[in-house]
């Protein structure tokens, strides 16, 4: 029998493959930065609401979750956060900063 020669078609057969695929692995990249913050005075969800709610509008957050047994705040960001904003986002919740966590 003759060794079927279909190595595919080598002609430009499908343009799923390999044309213009250079920059497609990156788009979910993770955050680029992780911070845990511990924030002291909240008592209840309607807390973790508000200072999620304030965290998430500083600039370069991406997600933030707030454990309120401990009161700490992780925080991803696509860049590192001034202890500026996040506390400023925290007061303004209502809260307060009372240090950064090392990760
Ligand atoms: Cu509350």
């Amino acid at each position: 029998m003759t060794e079927n020669n279909t190595v595919e078609t080598s002609e430009s057969s499908s343009c799923c493959g390999s044309c213009g695929t250079s920059e497609a692995s990156s788009d979910q990249a993770t955050p680029a930065v992780r911070e845990i913050f511990h924030v002291q005075g909240m008592t209840c969800g309607h807390c973790v609401t508000a200072v999620t709610t304030e965290l998430s509008k500083v600039d370069g957050v991406k997600a933030v979750a707030v454990d309120l047994g401990t009161g700490q705040v992780t925080v991803d960001s696509d860049k590192q956060l001034p202890d500026a904003d996040v506390s400023a986002a925290i007061d303004e919740a209502g809260y307060e900063l009372t240090g950064r966590v090392a990760v």
